[in-house]
């Protein structure tokens, strides 16, 4: 614990002062403690979940892996670690990568820090004393210099508000919050709702199990296959020898933090049948970085719907009924707009006797009865509900905090418009709160981990830098953030990205404001942005040394 003083909460008096409040233990709150432990800084992580892990620890739904190769979708920050631990398969599953997680935690000692089944409430910054008064589930209120919210991006699930759902009488399972023990589907009717990567990934698996399985979906999404296979020892030698080039261009050169080709040219670069056979190449070896075949399918319609042209095709092959791959065809958004699922025989689902599509666009479901989902046309017996309809992304674990800035001001009012902040690290109004992997910087369209540790990285150097200069308080200045918050939508206007109804824009939920939320701008270009305002002096925040009264960043 730190040397700040003990201060009187609002309703109790508070004895517990730490340097720096964590929120969430995930893989970002997990390297923000050890990286500021490091640091010789006092640390308390609260984590809501029974374990760490965040959003490996709820997304047990069955299938659920990552769809970033393993290898890859790891920490890189501890060279033992990544030379010592094996992964199994090219794309782990949940459980194997929770177990990382796990083994993270306990080989670099991190559980005395942190602070299980425990969610924090309110936050709010204290003018007279530059702290943060933290208030948790479990009555307490401790103080700290600074606040981290690590709370993930897709980890507050959502719930549809469906008619009906509240009385159903089967079991209802939502992917993003799914039980510890194992469920078996075995013999029954299984309804899923919902067709984005969690469905995909699911289905397939629920279908094997199920007597019968009815997959409701609103609208189609462009899957890549997986080809997961199991790593062979030799696979997994010959890449942890190429470790430092594959990290050093998932962070300093690549877009989204995955080691692939640099595309050289445009899709309608090619010819016809040059442009199918780079196609068929990439579809044969799966994966996300299908998107990188070539430079321009996320910017220019045309190229881009040579893309989805064949996919839609290899759709069209893999389903035989002509009727469920035309519906299985998306037809709505730009390949690439929405996340690109990857999966293990997702389509070739849809060819089993035990499987039905719905279509859910053209024949909506008007409410859930208590044995049946019952859409304007029909109903359909089910005897166990999934619900696979995704979440409030990016904003909504941040929401659930009560959060007070200067003046009083909640986050929640600041952000009613959509998310504002100055690099995704810091809003201006709430000083010494960071974020990780928030609103405004690469996050969700990269390799998550190359985003959290780019991150945390940053924020540990800059809390260093104040200590070193007894400086108390860091802002964004409103200007800054202003230009940052425009330049992130401008940016993200000369893709095509907007033109789908995607989470990324919030568009999954229903009121909230529709912005495009994460900086496309490419995982290295915003690195060396954070780089060079770090190397400027924090260019863009205000710093306020000790005994100096509290600069109002300019508006
Ligand atoms: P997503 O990608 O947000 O998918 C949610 C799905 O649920 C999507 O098909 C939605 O259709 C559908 N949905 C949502 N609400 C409803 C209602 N009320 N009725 C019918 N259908 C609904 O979430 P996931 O969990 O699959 O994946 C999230 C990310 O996790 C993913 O991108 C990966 O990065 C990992 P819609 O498209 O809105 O018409």
């Amino acid at each position: 614990m730190s040397a700040l003083p003990s201060i009187a909460g609002s309703s109790r008096v508070t004895t517990q002062s730490y340097d720096v409040v964590v929120v969430g233990a995930g893989f970002a709150g997990m390297y923000m403690l050890h990286k500021l432990r490091g640091q010789g800084f006092s640390v308390r992580v609260y984590e809501q979940g029974g374990d760490v892990g965040g959003t490996w620890y709820w997304n047990r739904y069955p299938g659920a892996r990552c769809d970033v190769e393993s290898m890859q979708y790891s920490y890189s920050f501890s060279e033992e670690l990544q030379q010592e631990w094996d992964w199994s398969e090219r794309y782990a599953p949940q459980p194997e990568i929770l177990r990382y997680a796990n083994h993270v935690a306990d080989r670099f000692k991190l559980r005395p820090d942190i602070q299980l089944d425990t969610r924090v409430d309110r936050a709010q910054f204290d003018e007279g004393a530059n702290s943060w008064s933290v208030t948790t589930s479990d009555g307490n209120t401790v103080v700290a210099r600074y606040i981290v919210l690590a709370t993930g991006c897709l980890s507050n699930a959502r719930m549809p508000d469906i008619k009906g759902l509240a009385d159903f009488k089967g079991k209802v399972y939502h992917t993003g919050h799914w039980p510890h023990e194992r469920i078996d589907f075995t013999g029954q009717r299984v309804g899923v709702i919902g067709t984005g990567s969690s469905a995909i990934q699911s289905v397939p698996v629920i279908a094997e199990q199920a007597s019968h399985l009815t997959v409701f979906q609103r609208t189609a999404n462009f899957s890549i296959p997986a080809w997961n296979a199991a790593l062979t020892s030799e696979e997994r030698e010959a890449f942890r020898a190429k470790y430092p080039d594959i990290r050093r261009f998932a962070r300093e050169v690549s877009r989204n933090g995955i080691y692939t080709e640099v595309p050289d040219k445009g899709a309608l670069d090619d010819g016809d049948s040059e442009r199918r056979a780079r196609y068929e190449a990439r579809w044969s070896r799966g994966g996300l970085t299908f998107m990188s075949v070539y430079n321009n399918l996320a910017l220019d319609k045309a190229a881009n719907d040579t893309a989805a042209d064949f996919v839609r095709e290899k759709i069209a092959e893999i389903v035989k009924d002509p009727g469920t791959a035309r519906l299985l065809q998306p037809n709505n958004h730009p390949i690439g707009s929405k996340r690109i699922c990857i999966d293990t025989d997702y389509f070739a689902t849809f060819n089993r006797p035990n499987v039905t599509l719905v279509d859910i666009k053209s024949n909506p479901i008007v409410e859930i009865l208590p044995n049946a989902v019952r859409t304007r046309d029909k109903e359909y017996e089910v005897d166990a509900l999934v619900l696979a309809t995704g979440f409030d992304a990016m904003t909504g674990s941040v929401a659930k905090i009560d959060i007070r800035g200067c003046n009083g001001q909640t986050l929640n009012q600041k952000w009613t418009e959509g998310p504002k902040t100055y690099l995704g690290l810091m809003s201006a109004g709430f000083p010494n709160l960071f974020i990780i992997t928030g609103p405004g910087s690469p996050s969700v369209l990269s390799n998550m981990i190359v985003s959290i540790e780019q991150h945390v990285d940053w924020i540990t150097d800059c809390v260093t830098y104040m200590r070193e200069r007894d400086i108390e308080t860091m802002e964004a200045k409103q200007d800054a953030e202003d230009t940052w918050v425009a330049h992130v939508n401008e940016v993200a206007h000369t893709t095509l990205y907007p033109q789908a109804n995607s989470w990324y824009m919030g568009a999954n939920i229903p009121g909230k404001p529709q912005i495009f939320m994460p900086y496309i701008g490419g995982v290295a270009l915003y690195r060396q942005t954070c780089n060079d305002v770090a190397a400027k002096g924090y260019e863009g925040f205000t710093m306020t040394a000790v005994e100096q009264p509290r600069k109002v960043a300019a508006s």
